[in-house]
């Protein structure tokens, strides 16, 4: 059984200076893509320091960690747990010692692990000793830029290493890597599932480069944005502050999750050219359509998202369908996203203890929830209840995306298919599952309108788990492990 490192955040820094604490607040503006662990790798010369353990970025390093982080490159990585799979064996970085000594950071998920496990472990001698694909991945790297290494280190290896690696590995994958005494690596998948920004800015000597999850990191620390990697693309930034790049000849469209979009982003983010508030503003829009076209009859009194990421297309609704629009689901921010916690015991309790309604807002009215999407359906299923509870006369639900049917392989963590709500049912029966008076899902096109918007050279998006079509060719075998996989969760 191999564990995917989905909805993870990562970010790697080249500068003429120490960059031990760049990494680590960029790595607070991630910290939203994964809670589960956190990890720091830097190099100083040939010399690799790292700390990893579970826990926040804020809990895991201290000051003496942070003097021991030392040199002008580094990475960084936020982790997001899977199932069985929350230990501190799984924390990012990853190292290995030959070639130069390589440390790796990964976001996504290879569909072919178990097959390359077994091609490292039979063909290419090498010990696995975790159950992560990122120490897979890493070690196919390596593999890979030993065949092709030279006497000595060049740039163009490295590159021909990553086409290696391209045509070993199936799935989504963005990468972080430092190479000891050498530089930094970045590369991403090619169909560019996962996203991948570089940034830079001026230094004492040259530039400064960035490259990292989510623009919002070059936000923070004053890089300007270059661009998204290119599906496929590789970069190589050398300790001199130079940039080497190169396109993976076999790259496929660019097909960026859309689930970034739709929740897994933060707003202040521009994924791939999309403003990520704009795609959201544009789903409420979009929702809002559907309701005048379908339902203009309707007796919406108040608009209520449920927080966070559905406030911004429930404010545009309410605009649009001149409506009141209120906060009527308290969140108490102290307490981590439902999403993220293990278990569907901790899942349903956590549920009450996040949210309070107040009561004002639903007594004696017909409340429209809003949330970004419904995936197992157990949160929304409670907060209709909630809202009954406190008075509500009608209950109805909208959700800013389309019915999920199909597990999602491609970072993005979801129960198995049969855990899915919306699988084999249709919005009628998913709305008495939940026990609204009506329910209404974005349409799929509607969606990816949305999305596109911000970008119109965007073809196409990785709309999987709406559709059951998937980018790379993964057989039924994948899909029956992965539902022994995520028995667990
Ligand atoms: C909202 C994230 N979003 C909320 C994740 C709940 C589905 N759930 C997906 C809705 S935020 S359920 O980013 O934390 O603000 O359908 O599985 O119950």
């Amino acid at each position: 059984m191999v564990y995917n490192c989905p909805m993870c955040g990562i970010i790697g820094i080249v500068d003429n200076i120490s960059v031990n604490q760049s990494l680590f607040d960029g790595l607070t503006v991630l910290q939203h893509r994964g809670q589960d662990s956190a990890g720091i790798a830097t190099c100083n010369d040939s010399n690799l320091f790292q700390k990893k353990a579970k826990g926040l970025v804020n809990d895991v390093f201290d000051v003496n960690d942070m003097l021991d982080l030392k040199g002008n490159l580094g990475i960084g990585h936020v982790r997001y747990p899977t199932a069985g799979s929350h230990g501190t064996d799984e924390a990012q970085p990853f190292y290995v010692n030959s070639p130069y000594g390589i440390a790796l950071a990964h976001n996504g998920n290879l569909d072919n692990s178990e097959p390359l496990r077994e091609e490292l472990s039979i063909n290419d001698r090498r010990h696995i000793h975790t159950q992560s694909d990122t120490e897979v991945l890493l070690n196919i790297f390596a593999h890979e830029l030993i065949n092709v290494n030279s006497s000595s280190f060049k740039v163009d290896d490295i590159f021909k290493a990553i086409n290696g690696v391209h045509n070993r590995c199936s799935g989504a994958y963005a990468v972080v890597a430092l190479i000891a005494g050498y530089g930094l690596v970045a590369f991403r998948d090619i169909h560019g599932i996962r996203p991948l920004i570089l940034g830079k800015k001026k230094n004492s000597s040259g530039f400064s480069y960035l490259v990292s999850s989510e623009s919002v990191a070059l936000d923070l620390l004053g890089y300007e944005t270059v661009r998204d990697l290119e599906p496929g693309e590789s970069i190589f930034i050398d300790t001199n502050g130079k940039l080497h790049e190169s396109l993976y000849s076999n790259k496929l469209d660019l097909s960026p999750c859309i689930f970034e979009y739709v929740y897994f982003s933060r707003p202040d983010s521009i994924i791939d050219g999309i403003n990520v508030q704009e795609a959201r503003m544009r789903m409420g829009k979009q929702l809002a359509n559907k309701i005048l076209r379908e339902w203009a009859d309707n007796d919406i009194d108040v608009i209520i998202p449920i927080p966070d990421t559905s406030r911004t297309a429930a404010l545009e609704m309410a605009i649009r369908l001149n409506k009141n629009y209120r906060e009527g689901l308290i969140k108490n921010r102290y307490i981590g996203r439902t999403f993220i916690m293990q278990g569907q015991a901790v899942r349903k309790k956590s549920v009450r203890h996040k949210l309070n309604p107040l009561v004002s807002e639903f007594k004696d009215k017909n409340v429209l929830l809003v949330d970004d999407s419904i995936v197992r359906g157990t949160t929304s299923k409670e907060i209709v209840q909630m809202a009954r509870d406190s008075g509500a006369k009608k209950v109805y639900f909208a959700s800013a995306s389309p019915p999920i049917r199909f597990p999602n392989i491609y970072g993005i963590d979801m129960p198995n298919k049969k855990d899915l709500i919306a699988n084999g049912k249709n919005t009628n029966e998913v709305c008495d599952e939940i026990g609204a008076d009506k329910l209404i899902y974005q349409d799929l096109e509607d969606l990816v309108y949305a999305v596109k918007a911000g970008n119109k050279d965007i073809k196409k998006f990785e709309t999987s788990v709406f559709t059951g079509e998937y980018l790379t060719d993964v057989g039924d075998k994948y899909f029956q492990d992965l539902e022994k996989k995520r028995h667990s969760t």
